[in-house]
């Protein structure tokens, strides 16, 4: 069995590999971008694996996918490349574009031209739901997209949608609501929190002095889940007798207050909230302050530049059916998430 994965130097492309590696006996083919510094952090498990092997291509070279098709002609095709960061998709709403949406297609026509059998997955988003008109959004919530990225997604399910009914093609484009780890991207709001409680924690344990963390909107509520629980689910909807879209969620939706309060909780730091809007902050108590001889008070500020244009406010996930017909269910709860990446990035910190 051969497999071809995109997007391995990312969280979801590496715990892919590292499941497949792991519950399969296929040879894995990573295919990645020409850069001229490439991360391979997230690929430490797996990059001299024998199973596993590294192939160039983009998502914005046709030649390029044509090719790895038809050389590999692999069984199965994950794809999660993606230009993912919502917050800039503004900035660079034709790259999102043609990475996310036009990307998708290339890769459907590869498949189509050189390897019809082989079985494609496209990663769905949440966003695409974006301006909910109902909770819990399941399959069938209407799409609403707020943002160039939320918009190149539901492209590519209506592209993914049309190649399944018009070439018979296994081809799938499952919702995946929000879902880190301790290989999330450093741009993303949680790992941002768990990151700068680390670097708070480090500095008070030193007796030195410390920033806030910057963040925007602290009242937007998300689904978070763990995307190596995700990375299952996927390879469940991936073989099905017949394609059909799911959602994977956690059917639960906190906001990033609470993912605050929960990760300087972890990391033994006792915050208080206090003022409003703008001038919201989270410091120290007087208590932990006296104890802890801080040289420093202010946890947390607002800074408007990490607001977005547009917000999607609520996120919450139904995977009912998901759970009922693919018997998947994710182990790891929110508090664990929480627990594992703020242990994970106070016992990796580096200056
Ligand atoms: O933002 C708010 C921000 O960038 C979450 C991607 O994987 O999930 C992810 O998209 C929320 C938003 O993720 C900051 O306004 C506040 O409401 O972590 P995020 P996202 O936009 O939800 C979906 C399902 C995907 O498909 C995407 O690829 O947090 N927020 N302050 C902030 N967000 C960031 N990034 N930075 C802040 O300082």
């Amino acid at each position: 069995m051969k497999i071809l994965v995109t997007g391995i130097l990312g969280q979801d492309g590496a715990n892919m590999v590292e499941y497949l590696l792991e519950n399969t006996e296929a040879k894995i083919f990573g295919m990645i971008r020409r850069t001229s510094n490439p991360n391979f952090v997230n690929c430490k498990s797996f990059i001299k694996n024998e199973r596993f092997q590294l192939v160039y291509g983009d998502l914005s070279d046709s030649i390029s996918l044509d090719n790895l098709v038809r050389d590999i002609q692999p069984d199965y095709f994950i794809n999660f490349a993606a230009q993912s960061f919502v917050g800039c998709s503004w900035e660079i709403p034709l790259q999102t574009f043609d990475a996310n949406a036009t990307g998708v297609a290339r890769c459907l026509e590869a498949i189509r031209r050189f390897q019809p059998k082989c079985r494609f997955y496209s990663a769905g988003s949440s966003e695409e739901f974006g301006d909910v008109q109902y909770s819990p959004q399941d399959i069938t919530h209407p799409v609403r997209p707020r943002s160039p990225y939320g918009a190149s997604k539901a492209a590519a399910r209506h592209l993914v949608k049309v190649y399944r009914e018009s070439y018979n093609l296994y081809a799938v484009h499952s919702i995946l609501f929000n879902h880190e780890g301790t290989k999330r991207g450093e741009e993303f709001v949680t790992r941002k929190i768990s990151k700068g409680v680390a670097r708070i924690y480090h500095a008070i344990k030193n007796n030195q002095p410390f920033a806030p963390i910057e963040l925007g909107n602290l009242d937007a509520k998300r689904d978070w889940s763990d995307s190596e629980d995700f990375v299952e689910g996927v390879w469940r909807i991936m073989n099905q007798d017949k394609p059909k879209d799911y959602v994977l969620s956690s059917n639960e939706t906190h906001t990033i207050r609470e993912f605050i309060n929960k990760s300087f909780f972890c990391a033994g730091i006792d915050g208080v909230w206090h003022g409003s809007g703008q001038q919201e902050e989270m410091s120290v108590s007087t208590e932990y302050a006296i104890k802890n001889e801080i040289q420093s008070s202010i946890l947390v500020k607002i800074n408007p530049k990490f607001y977005r244009p547009a917000e999607v406010e609520l996120l919450l996930g139904d995977s009912t059916p998901a759970r009922k017909e693919l018997g998947w269910k994710p182990k790891i709860s929110f508090d664990n998430l929480v627990e594992r990446m703020v242990k994970y990035d106070i016992d990796n910190f580096k200056i």
